[in-house]
C-alpha cells in the first residue's frame, strides 16, 4: 500500500482537451483550466490525484525519470523519444492525424525518387523519417528543424519534409500536397513502470476505468 499522490503529466491544447473527457469518466475533474492559470500543477477533486502541465515532447521523459507517474502522448513523440522506462498500456485514440511527407505541389517527388536522387528532408522527427526512407531505398539528408516545417520546401531548405497533418489545411494554406502517409498517430496513456508496481492499488484502477472510457 502507498499513499503518495499519483501525478499525472499532460501538455496543454488538444492533448489536454482530449484526455479530459476520459479523466471524467474515470471519476476525476480537473479544478483549473491551463487557459486561464499560469499554474503549472494543477488539483483534481481528487486530493491523491494531481496535473502537471509540461510540454507534448516532454510527458515521455517526465515519467520515464518518475516526475510523472503517468502522461498522455503521441505515438510521434513516443517513437522519437524511444520509450525507455516506459509501459504503455493503452491507445488512448485522442488527438488523431497522420505522420506524412509532403513537398512543394510543383515538384515532382515520384520522378525524383524515380531517379534516385538524393533528396533533402527537414522534420522534427528524424527518427521516424530516417526508418521510412531507408526501408524504401531512398537516399535522404535529414534535417531537423523544431517547428514551421511547412516553410522548409518553400524557401529552399529542403525539397521534402515529414510533418503531422490532420485536416490538411495547413498544406494546402503553403501549396504543399501529401505525397506520402507514414503513420497514422493517436494519442498512448505511458506509465512510469517502477510506479505500476509501488502505486499499484491507486494505478490500476485508474488505468482500468480509463479503458473502459475508450472503448464506449
Ligand atoms: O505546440 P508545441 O510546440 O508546444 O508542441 P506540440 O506541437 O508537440 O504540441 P501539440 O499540442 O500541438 O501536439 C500534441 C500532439 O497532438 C502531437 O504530438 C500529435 O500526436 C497530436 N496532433 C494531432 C497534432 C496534430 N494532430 C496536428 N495537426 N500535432 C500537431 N499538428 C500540427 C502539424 O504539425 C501541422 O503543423 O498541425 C498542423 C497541421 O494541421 P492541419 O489540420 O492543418 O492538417
Ligand atoms: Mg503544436
Amino acid at each position: 500500500m502507498n499513499n503518495a499522490p499519483l501525478t499525472l503529466a499532460l501538455s496543454k491544447g488538444r492533448i489536454f482537451e482530449e484526455t479530459l473527457p476520459l479523466l471524467r469518466a474515470a471519476g476525476i475533474e480537473v479544478l483549473e483550466d491551463p487557459e486561464k492559470t499560469r499554474k503549472l500543477i494543477l488539483p483534481t477533486n481528487r486530493p491523491d490525484v494531481r496535473v502537471v502541465l509540461v510540454r507534448a515532447t516532454d510527458v515521455p521523459t517526465y515519467v520515464q525519470y518518475g516526475g510523472a507517474d503517468l502522461g498522455v502522448a503521441g505515438k510521434d513523440v513516443l517513437l522519437e523519444h524511444g520509450g525507455d522506462g516506459l509501459y504503455q498500456p493503452l491507445d488512448l485514440n485522442i488527438a488523431k492525424c497522420r505522420m506524412s511527407v509532403a513537398v512543394r505541389d510543383d515538384f515532382d517527388y515520384a520522378a525524383q525518387v524515380k531517379q534516385g536522387y538524393r533528396l533533402r528532408v527537414a522534420t522534427k522527427y528524424t527518427t521516424v523519417a530516417r526508418q521510412h526512407f531507408a526501408d524504401k531505398g531512398v537516399h535522404v539528408d535529414l534535417i531537423k528543424l523544431y517547428g514551421s516545417m511547412e516553410l522548409a520546401p518553400l524557401t529552399g531548405l529542403a525539397d521534402a519534409i515529414v510533418d503531422l497533418v490532420s485536416t490538411g489545411k495547413t498544406l494546402v494554406a503553403n501549396h504543399l500536397i501529401e505525397v506520402e502517409q507514414i503513420m497514422d498517430i493517436s494519442s498512448r496513456l505511458v506509465v512510469n513502470q517502477a510506479a505500476l508496481k509501488l502505486k499499484r492499488d491507486a494505478l490500476r484502477p485508474l488505468i482500468d476505468a480509463i479503458s473502459a472510457a475508450v472503448q464506449r
